[in-house]
């Protein structure tokens, strides 16, 4: 007997021959599953600067534009080397120091389950599911924090390939996370789509060669979104983003 999810007409991991479908679906993490950053890393951000003894508070206008540095280590050493708080080399040093602390403060956050997928993302990660759709992350983010969030959000067995900030040598806009997510999938880009929130994430997707559909959020509606094959503002609104919809989205950008 095949198990099905409920309101699905497709058996588990089966692909409908009625639907045009991905293979796969790669999800950016940070702004796309989540808003994580406004209230969650900014404010471990803010916290590690105080227990570290760091001259350094962000506000979110603050937060916002230093969002273009992907990489929590890389934006703190970004703002010290900025604001002068400290020269070049000291800088990678005490950013290093800060953000381990940070990573501590929000694996903190993320396990006390503070933290709520945006709405309409859990109904299509679950669509894709019911569609035999795989389903992947490619993030700058670090694991420890990752893990945890992504199974919270998308239960524990929802995605089949977790690519990290840790995994790779150069963080969005470069492509290596998307183009190792498509490694260990064992897929071509031809039949994925990627779903981001950000102009360096979107950069990032379509140098690795994938169409990309971009969900902006508060923070990133002023990005250049312009390379989108889609751009929206929600995943439950004005329709509900489904697998089907993805499926189109790629055969029309693909004819
Ligand atoms: C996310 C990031 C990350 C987070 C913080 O970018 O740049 O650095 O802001 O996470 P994207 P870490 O959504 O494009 O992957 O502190 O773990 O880096
Ligand atoms: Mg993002």
């Amino acid at each position: 007997m095949s198990s099905r999810l409920p309101g699905s007409s497709s058996p588990i991991g089966v692909q409908s021959p009625l639907l045009r479908l991905p293979q796969a679906v790669v999800f950016d993490v940070d702004g796309t599953l989540a808003e994580t950053e406004r209230d969650g890393h900014r404010v471990a951000f803010n916290e590690a600067f105080t227990v570290e003894g760091v001259d350094l508070h962000w506000d979110v206008e603050r937060y916002r534009e230093l969002l273009g540095v992907t990489g929590g280590r890389e934006r703190v050493a970004a703002a010290l080397r900025e604001q002068g708080v400290l020269d070049d080399g000291d800088a990678d040093a005490v950013a290093a120091r800060v953000h381990r602390t940070k990573t501590e403060l929000f694996v903190d956050v993320v396990r006390r389950g503070e933290i709520d997928p945006r709405p309409g993302v859990r109904d299509l990660v679950d669509d894709l599911r019911a569609h035999g759709v795989r389903v992947a992350v490619a993030t700058t983010g670090r694991r420890a924090w990752v893990e945890p969030l992504v199974a919270h959000l998308l239960g524990a067995d929802a995605v089949e390939i977790t690519v990290c900030g840790d995994d790779v040598a150069t963080l969005k806009p470069d492509p290596e996370a998307y183009l190792l997510a498509l490694r260990l999938l064992g897929l071509d880009a031809d039949g994925v789509v990627a779903v981001e929130d950000s102009g360096p994430g979107l950069a990032a997707a379509r140098a690795a060669g994938l169409v990309t559909v971009v969900v902006t959020n508060p923070d990133t509606a002023h990005h250049d979104v312009a390379g989108a094959a889609v751009v929206r503002e929600a995943f439950d609104r004005p329709t509900p983003l489904t697998a089907g919809a993805l499926g189109d989205v790629l055969a029309g950008a693909r004819p």
